[in-house]
C-alpha cells in the first residue's frame, strides 16, 4: 500500500479530547494487557464519530460508561478504532493485547535486554492501546504498572509514585500519578532490573527534588557524569531562563535499544546508554561532550517541550531547534569555548546543507509529511536551532529573554505553533520579525553574494548584497529572508577598524538584510580593509565574496572571531583542493602553507581553537558546495592536499606532540583541548611518515589509560592503515569485546577501514557476537562508518559499496523502518554524483522501492530520491 502525506494545511483541532486517563499495563513478554479508562469529551457542536489511533493491537473489549459494546458498536481498521454512537461526555474503557517481544521497532512498548521499555514520540503510543494520538490533546496520566517484582525490581513511570501493593497472585502493582496534563507522546513506562545513582537538587525557591539515575547492573561508576551534568542544567535553566522544575522526582533511565539519542518524557527520560554512561576508562572527551549535551537537552526540554508543547507534528522545531538552541548555549557556557561554535556550524555545513539540497529538502516547520520519523532531522534540530540563534542575535540576551517570559506567560499548559513562539519575541521586543517568518516556511540555503568599493579619496567603504534562495525539491519559487550578518573590518595589519555608518546596526555590529539587494557604506576607512561578513556564523547561509588569498590569510591569522579564523583558512584550502580536483594546478602555494605552518606554531592560539584550525576540509562540506561531483578526483586532491601541508608540518607537529603530552588524565577544558590538538598532530605526522606515526601510536595506546588517547592512537593507525593498524585492533578486541558501547568504537573503524582489505573485512565483522542489526547503536557505527565516512570503498568503482548497503537496508526494514530510513542516506544523494555512480546508486534504490513490505519511512524516503 502507498502512504499518503499529511499536510500542515489540513490542521483541524481535534473533536474530542480526554481529560484524564488510567492506565493499567500488566507485563509480559509476549502478551501484555493494556486497560485504559479514559475520561473523553466531544469539542464543539458536532455529531461525527470517535476516531482512535491504534496499530498492532489485539483488541479485547470496549465499553463506555461501563457498558460493553458488542461489534456491532465500533469498526477497527489496521490502524483506527471508531465508535459511531458516543455522548458529548463519557467514560470510555478498552483492554488491548500487545507484544512487545516481537517489537523490533523499538517504537510502543519493546524489550530493551529484557527491561521493558517505552519510546512514544512521535506516533508510538498508538501501538499501546487505542487513543487520540495527537500532541494537541493534553491528559492527566495515572499509570499503574504490574509485573512480577523479583523479575522487575523497578516499575516506573511518569510523575510520582502513589500506591504499591502485592496482589494475590504474588504479582505487585505500583501506580504513578502525572499533576501536569500532557499528550500520550511524553507517557513513558520502564520496568526491569537496575543499579541506581541517587541524588539530590534544590532549587532556587528551596524545593527538594530527587534525582534518580538508572544504569544496567554494573555500571555505576560510568554514571557520575551525567549526574553532575543533570545538576549543572538545573542549575543553568535557573540562571539563564528562570526556569525551575516542576516535579519532586527526575528520572533518568539508561537503555541499551534505543533509535536516537534520549527522549524527555515527563519526570522520566529514557535515553539511549551511550549518553549516560561513562568514565575515563571506557568513553572519549567528545563522548563526554555529548552525554553533557543530550543530558542538558532533555531536561530544558521540560519547559520548552514538555510545559509548552506542540499542536502537530509540523511544528516540532518549535520544542527541538528552541531546545538544541538551548543545549548548545549550556555547553558553551559550560566549556567556555569559541570552539562550540565551530563545531554546530560544521554539522550544518556538513549535512544540513546537504539536506536542504536534496530530495528530502524542507523546511525547518515541514508542510507536508508521510513518516513523522523521518523529520527529526538536522533541518528541523539544528538549522531550527540556528533559526531561534538569529532571533537572539537580533534581540540581544535581554531582549530574547523578555520573549521567553512572555512565550511562557501566554502559553505555559499549551500545545502551541511556531508562529506563537515568534509572536512572543516580536511583542515582548516591539521588534519586526514578519520578514524573518520565512525561514520557518521556505527550505533551502540562501546565498548572499557580496561585492564591494574602496574609495581612497572619501575614505568610504561599501558593501553590496544580493541574496537568492535556489529552488529545492518541495518548492520552487522563494523571497527574500531577514538574514543577520555580524560585520567587522579588518586592515592589512589584521586590527579592527571601528564601523562608522548609517545604515542600522543591531548590537555587535549585526546589519539585516531584510531584500533581495542592498549596500551599506562606512565612513572614516583608511585604507581598503578586508571584510569578515558572517562573523559566529551570524545565519545559517553561504556566503559569497571573491576574497583574494591574502585577505584569508589576514582573517585566519588576526581575526577575533574564532569562527571567522577557522572559516578563512576552510575557504582558502577548499579553494585549492578545487582546483587540484579540475586539473588546474598540482599545489598549494607556499604563502598559503606557511600560513598554516605560522598557525601551527603560534604559541598565543588556545590549543582547542589551534586544533580546528589545523583541519582540513570535510568530504561532506566540500561536496556540498557544488551541484556535482566526481568523487575520486576530489578524494585524491584532498590527499594531496594533506601530503603537501603534512610535510611542512611535521617538525612542527612533532614537537608540539610531545609538548602537548600530559603526565596524567584530567577531564578538565584544558586538559581536553590539548588531548585535542595532540590527535590533530598526531593525524600530521601520520600523513608525512608513517612509519613515525606507527611507532607514536603503538606507544600511545598501551601507555594511556583513558579512551580518549587509546581511541586518537587506534583512529590514525586505522585511516592511514599503519603498520600496528591489525594489532592494535585485535588488543582493543579482546579487552572490550563484552562491552557492547565500547565496541561501537570498533565497529565505526572497523567500517571506515581506509584499505582494499575493507569488504572482506565488513563480513568478518558482521559475524562477531557482538555485532547485531537489531541494537541500532551497533547498526549505525558499522554502518555509518562505512557508507557515511569511507568514501574512497563506499564509492567503489564497480559499485559493491552500494551493493552492501543496500543489502543492509532491506535487513532493516522489516526490522527496524526508522533506522533503515536514516541509514539509506548516503544513497539517496545520488544525483550530487557524476557516472557511473550515480546510476549504480539509483539502481540500488530502485531495488529496495520494488521490495513488497516496503516500509512507510522507506517509502517516502526512497520515493522522493528518485522522483
Ligand atoms: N524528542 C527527542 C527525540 C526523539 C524523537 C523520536 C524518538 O523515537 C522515535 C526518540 C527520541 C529529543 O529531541 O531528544
Ligand atoms: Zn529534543
Amino acid at each position: 500500500m502507498t502512504a499518503k502525506a499529511k499536510l500542515l494545511s489540513d490542521y483541524r483541532s481535534p473533536e474530542f479530547t480526554i481529560d484524564q486517563i488510567d492506565l493499567t499495563i500488566e507485563l509480559e513478554p509476549q502478551a501484555t494487557r493494556v486497560t485504559s479508562v479514559m475520561q473523553v469529551r466531544r469539542q464543539g457542536r458536532h455529531n461525527n464519530p470517535l476516531v482512535l489511533e491504534g496499530e498492532q493491537l489485539q483488541l479485547q473489549s470496549v465499553a463506555i460508561d461501563g457498558r460493553m459494546l458488542d461489534a456491532t458498536g465500533y469498526s477497527q481498521t489496521d490502524t483506527h478504532l471508531t465508535i459511531a454512537e458516543v455522548g458529548d461526555a463519557f467514560e470510555l474503557n478498552i483492554v488491548v493485547m500487545i507484544n512487545p517481544q516481537a517489537n523490533t521497532s523499538l517504537e510502543g512498548l519493546y524489550l530493551s535486554d529484557g527491561a521493558f521499555c517505552t519510546q512514544c514520540e512521535a506516533e508510538g503510543f498508538r501501538k499501546i492501546t487505542y487513543y487520540l494520538d495527537r500532541p494537541d490533546v493534553l491528559a492527566r496520566f495515572t499509570t499503574t504498572i504490574i509485573g512480577d517484582a523479583s523479575q522487575f525490581p523497578f516499575m516506573l513511570s511518569n510523575g510520582n509514585q502513589v500506591a504499591k501493593q502485592q496482589l494475590d497472585d504474588g504479582r505487585t502493582a505500583v501506580t504513578w500519578q502525572d499533576p501536569f496534563p500532557k499528550p500520550c507522546y511524553l507517557f513513558a513506562l520502564v520496568a526491569g532490573d537496575f543499579d541506581l545513582l541517587e541524588d539530590s537538587f534544590q532549587t532556587m525557591s528551596g524545593r527538594h527534588v530527587t534525582l534518580q539515575l538508572f544504569v544496567d547492573k554494573g555500571n555505576l561508576d560510568r554514571a557520575d557524569y551525567a549526574m553532575a551534568s543533570l545538576k549543572n542544567a538545573m542549575a543553568w535553566d535557573e540562571q539563564v531562563y528562570g526556569l525551575e522544575y516542576d516535579l519532586d522526582i527526575y528520572m533518568v533511565v539508561a537503555v541499551d535499544f534505543f533509535n536516537m539519542g534520549a527522549m524527555e518524557n515527563k519526570g522520566l527520560n529514557v535515553f539511549n546508554s551511550k549518553y549516560v554512561l561513562a568514565n575515563a576508562r571506557s568513553a572519549t572527551d567528545q563522548d563526554f561532550n555529548g552525554i553533557e549535551s543530550v543530558i542538558g537537552h532533555e531536561y530544558f526540554h521540560n519547559w520548552t517541550g514538555n510545559r509548552v508543547t506542540c499542536r502537530d507534528w509540523f511544528q516540532l522545531s518549535l520544542k527541538e531547534g528552541l531546545t538544541v538552541f538551548r543545549d548548545q548555549c549550556f555547553s558553551e557556557d559550560m566549556t567556555g569555548s569559541a570552539v562550540n561554535r565551530i563545531d554546530d556550524v560544521a554539522i550544518i555545513r556538513s549535512h544540513q546543507f546537504a539536506e536542504d539540497a536534496g530530495p528530502m529538502a524542507h523546511p525547518i516547520r515541514p508542510q507536508s509529511v508521510i513518516e513523522m520519523n523521518n523529520f527529526y532531522t538536522v533541518t528541523v534540530y539544528n538549522k531550527g536551532a540556528e533559526v531561534i540563534r538569529m532571533m537572539h542575535t537580533l534581540l540581544g540576551a535581554d531582549g530574547f529573554r523578555r520573549g521567553m517570559d512572555l512565550y511562557f506567560e501566554r502559553h505555559d499548559g499549551q500545545a502551541v505553533t511556531c508562529d506563537d513562539f515568534v509572536q512572543a519575541m516580536e511583542d515582548a521586543n516591539a521588534f519586526d520579525l514578519s520578514r524573518f517568518r520565512t525561514w520557518y516556511q521556505q527550505a533551502g540555503t540562501p546565498e548572499v553574494s557580496v561585492t564591494d568599493h574602496y574609495n581612497a579619496e572619501t575614505q568610504t567603504y561599501t558593501l553590496n548584497f544580493s541574496q537568492q534562495t535556489p529552488a529545492t525539491a518541495d518548492q520552487s519559487d522563494k523571497t527574500a529572508t531577514h538574514i543577520p550578518l555580524r560585520i567587522g573590518l579588518y586592515d592589512d595589519t589584521g586590527a579592527a577598524i571601528p564601523l562608522n555608518t548609517e545604515a542600522k546596526l543591531t548590537d555587535g555590529n549585526v546589519y539585516s538584510l531584510l531584500t533581495e539587494s542592498a549596500s551599506v557604506t562606512f565612513d572614516h576607512v583608511k585604507t581598503a580593509p578586508t571584510p569578515a561578513l558572517l562573523k559566529g556564523f551570524s545565519a545559517p547561509i553561504k556566503l559569497n565574496y571573491q576574497y583574494s588569498d591574502v585577505q584569508l590569510l589576514t582573517l585566519a591569522q588576526h581575526c577575533e572571531d574564532g569562527f571567522t579564523r577557522w572559516d578563512a583558512i576552510q575557504s582558502l584550502l577548499a579553494r585549492y583542493i578545487w582546483q587540484i580536483a579540475d586539473g588546474e594546478t598540482s599545489t598549494l602555494p607556499q604563502n598559503i602553507i606557511d600560513g598554516v605552518l605560522a598557525i601551527a606554531s603560534d604559541g598565543e592560539i588556545e590549543a582547542a581553537l589551534k586544533a580546528r584550525l589545523l583541519q582540513l576540509p570535510t568530504v561532506n562540506g566540500l561536496v556540498n558546495q557544488r551541484q556535482q561531483i566526481d568523487i575520486h578526483p576530489l578524494l585524491n586532491a584532498l590527499d594531496v592536499i594533506r601530503e603537501q601541508l603534512a610535510s611542512a608540518l611535521y617538525d612542527c607537529c612533532l614537537a608540539l606532540y610531545q609538548q602537548l603530552q600530559q603526565p596524567d588524565y584530567q577531564l578538565d577544558a584544558e586538559s581536553i583541548a590539548k588531548r585535542s590538538l595532540s590527535a590533530s598532530c598526531l593525524g600530521w605526522i601520520a600523513a608525512a611518515n608513517p612509519p613515525a606515526a606507527d611507532q607514536l601510536c603503538v606507544a600511545l595506546y598501551n601507555n594511556s589509560d583513558n579512551m580518549t588517547e587509546q581511541l586518537n592512537a587506534l583512529t590514525i593507525a586505522n585511516r592511514f592503515d599503519l603498520a600496528s593498524r591489525n594489532s592494535l585492533m585485535d588488543q582493543f578486541e579482546q579487552r572490550w569485546q563484552d562491552d557492547g558501547l565500547v565496541m561501537d568504537k570498533w565497529l565505526n573503524l572497523q567500517g571506515c577501514w581506509n584499505s582494499e582489505q575493507c569488504f572482506g573485512n565488513l563480513a568478518k565483522v558482521e559475524g562477531k557476537p557482538f555485532f547485531k542489526l537489531t541494537n541500532p547503536n551497533r547498526a549505525r557505527s558499522l554502518i555509518a562508518g562505512f557508507s557515511a565516512m569511507n568514501y574512497r570503498y563506499f564509492h567503489a568503482q564497480d559499485g559493491s559499496g552500494y551493493q552492501w548497503l543496500a543489502e543492509k537496508i532491506q535487513n532493516l526494514n522489516s526490522i527496524n523502518p526508522q533506522i533503515a530510513a536514516r541509514l539509506i542516506n548516503p544513497l539517496t544523494q545520488w544525483r550530487k554524483f557524476t557516472a557511473p555512480q550515480a546510476d549504480q546508486m539509483k539502481a540500488q534504490l530502485e531495488q529496495i522501492y520494488q521490495l513488497s513490505d516496503l516500509s512507510k519511512d522507506l517509502q517516502e524516503i526512497v520515493g522522493k530520491s528518485l522522483g
